[in-house]
């Protein structure tokens, strides 16, 4: 035969102690995204057409026909979106082709503003 231990727990609940105000609170969980930063590419009158083309291909996975087109979007507008990511993506995304230009002796210039 076994044996079963029985706990009795109080339950203060059912007493009106005054506690209870009547006022809900509501808890929602807002659900905020991240904010996204746009990488901007600008133009100038140096930097080759191929080399942009390639930092677009290397740096922003695009293929040769869309780096391409993009290149002239910049080179005719004088600046252009190449690709929206976290900020922490779009700073290294930018550093990346800050340093690739620089290493290359390239004027080009990268920079990121908030979307
Ligand atoms: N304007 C440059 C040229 O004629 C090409 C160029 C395109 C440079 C885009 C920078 O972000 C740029 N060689």
């Amino acid at each position: 035969m076994s044996k079963h231990a029985v706990i009795l727990m109080s339950d203060d609940s059912d007493h009106d102690d005054g506690s209870d105000t009547g006022i809900l609170t509501e808890t929602r969980q807002k659900t905020k995204r991240p904010p996204l930063y746009k990488v901007l590419l600008l133009n100038d009158d140096y930097t080759p057409m191929e080399f942009v083309v390639h930092i677009l291909e290397r740096f922003f996975g695009l293929n040769h026909a869309q780096s391409f087109e993009l290149m002239l979007t910049v080179h005719k507008k004088g600046v252009a979106v190449v690709g929206v990511f976290s900020y922490e993506v779009a700073e290294t995304k930018v550093s990346q082709v800050m340093d690739f230009a620089r290493r290359h002796q390239h004027p080009l210039q990268c920079t990121m503003e908030k979307e």
